[in-house]
């Protein structure tokens, strides 16, 4: 038995699912999980010493690949300095500094230690700051786990949130409505009725959550427009788009500037960290300048402020964006081509460093549309490529990150893998 194999037998006898976090378990591709040993730049190694080519990249924060030299020197020379102070430090500074220098709607900010921190955080800022309770979110968009926003609708009309998990109790998913992503007309009708209740609209600017699903024309612009209309907050969620999409994230790639952001994954250069920021008229009610409170023993640690800051210094550099975005469109060109060699629909969507490939004869623009595509295609696909060596996440549901390292061998390697699952029977249709 190979050495994943031995660790999973370990694991699940101590971890529910064998895992920390539920799609590392592979339950939507089948078989069992890859247990992940290194990586370096593009590469990543498992257990048994197998490389791949890696699209997934800690699903997000290694903008600069696996092992940059740079972000693994900081972390080294901070840590010796000590790991954590609980008091603020020059960092913290240096890390806000940044962030409301480069992302257009954060005048302020306050670091936490994950995504989920900041969505839930920025949630209750919001409401706190408005006065009203209750929330919008979208069929699709993932904010983390908080219980408010762990809710999904029913069929696309608003919904009272329903609970989409045990335990998160009526109570707490009472107050989120649940749209179709992507349909404004529905935002409109639904705030057209009691838009004055809602404090906020909580988006993922470019859905990533439900595969790589961006903003159809206008979209970003008519939530702003609304929430204008009605005086809710419009945040971002950012955790996945921020300093990717551009240097300063979505926000800035579509030009449409929320009231608050939520960052995550890249910010933190591959260590634990979330933050959210905004207006300072927002901000300012945050504790202890505020009465809406949030706190964080390891909020703002040394370790992953360096990490950071070292990621975000090498992303300013010249061309970055420009890198980023042509290696996505040659990763679209280059699945669709191999696609082409086979009969069986799909559709690639992407967007800069965001890419995801669907089996369906329609395009994914919504959740439903996304639910709609051939999983079980996706789940053969993804074998396929392991066995070449390449490795995407183990989900229809979840975007592919290109980074800076992903160089022209490795692409050209994944079109070859690609296409011979599409020339191969089960590329076929129908099959
Ligand atoms: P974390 O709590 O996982 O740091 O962030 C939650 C979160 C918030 N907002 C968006 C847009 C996100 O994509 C995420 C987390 N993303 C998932 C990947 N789809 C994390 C991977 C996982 O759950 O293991």
């Amino acid at each position: 038995m190979d050495r994943s194999a031995r660790l999973m037998e370990r694991a699940v006898r101590r971890m529910p699912g064998g895992v920390n976090s539920p799609v590392r378990a592979f339950r939507s591709v089948g078989g069992d999980p890859l247990f992940m040993e290194r990586g370096e730049g593009s590469r990543i190694f498992d257990a048994d010493g197998n490389a791949y080519t890696d699209y997934v990249m800690s699903y997000g924060p290694l903008i600069l690949g696996h092992a940059d030299g740079d972000v693994v020197r900081e972390i080294k020379a901070t840590a010796e300095r000590g790991t954590t102070f609980g008091a603020p430090t020059e960092l913290e500074v240096e890390m806000a500094e940044l962030i409301c220098s480069t992302v257009p709607s954060v005048d302020s900010v306050r670091m936490v230690n994950s995504g989920t921190e900041a969505t839930m955080s920025a949630v209750r800022l919001a409401r706190g700051f408005t006065g009203r309770d209750r929330i919008l979110k979208f069929e699709g968009n993932y904010h983390g786990h908080g219980d408010a926003l762990l809710v999904s609708a029913g069929s696309g009309v608003a919904t009272l949130g329903l609970p989409d998990s045990p335990g998160v109790t009526e109570g707490a998913a009472a107050d989120t409505a649940v749209l179709p992503y992507n349909d404004l007309d529905a935002v409109r009708e639904l705030f057209g009725r009691e838009g004055e209740l809602f404090a906020c609209i909580i988006v993922e600017p470019v859905g990533g959550n439900m595969g790589c699903v961006p903003p159809v024309e206008g979209y970003l612009e008519g939530l702003r427009e609304v929430c204008d209309e009605y005086d809710a907050v419009l945040i971002f969620d950012e955790v996945m788009t921020g300093f990717r999409l551009a240097a300063g994230g979505a926000q800035e790639r579509f030009g449409v500037t929320p009231d608050m952001t939520c960052l995550g994954k890249i910010v933190g250069g591959g260590l634990p960290v979330g933050a959210y920021g905004g207006k300072r008229e927002i901000m300012d009610r945050l504790a202890p300048s505020g009465p809406v409170y949030q706190a964080g023993t390891l909020s703002g640690n040394p370790l992953a402020m360096a990490a950071g800051i070292a990621t975000l210094k090498k992303t300013r550099g010249p061309g970055f964006y420009e890198k980023l975005d042509e290696i996505g469109m040659k990763w679209r060109a280059g699945i669709n081509e191999a696609a082409s060699a086979g009969d069986r629909p799909f559709q690639v969507n992407q967007i800069g460093s965001m890419v995801s490939l669907f089996f369906s004869d329609k395009p994914v623009t919504d959740f439903a549309s996304a639910a709609r595509t051939d999983t079980e295609a996706f789940a053969s696909f993804f074998w396929h490529l392991i066995s070449r060596g390449v490795y995407l996440a183990p989900s229809a549901y979840e975007a592919g990150f290109l980074a800076v390292v992903h160089s022209d061998d490795d692409l050209s390697h994944t079109f070859e893998a690609a296409r011979e699952w599409f020339e191969s029977d089960a590329g076929k249709a129908g099959s």
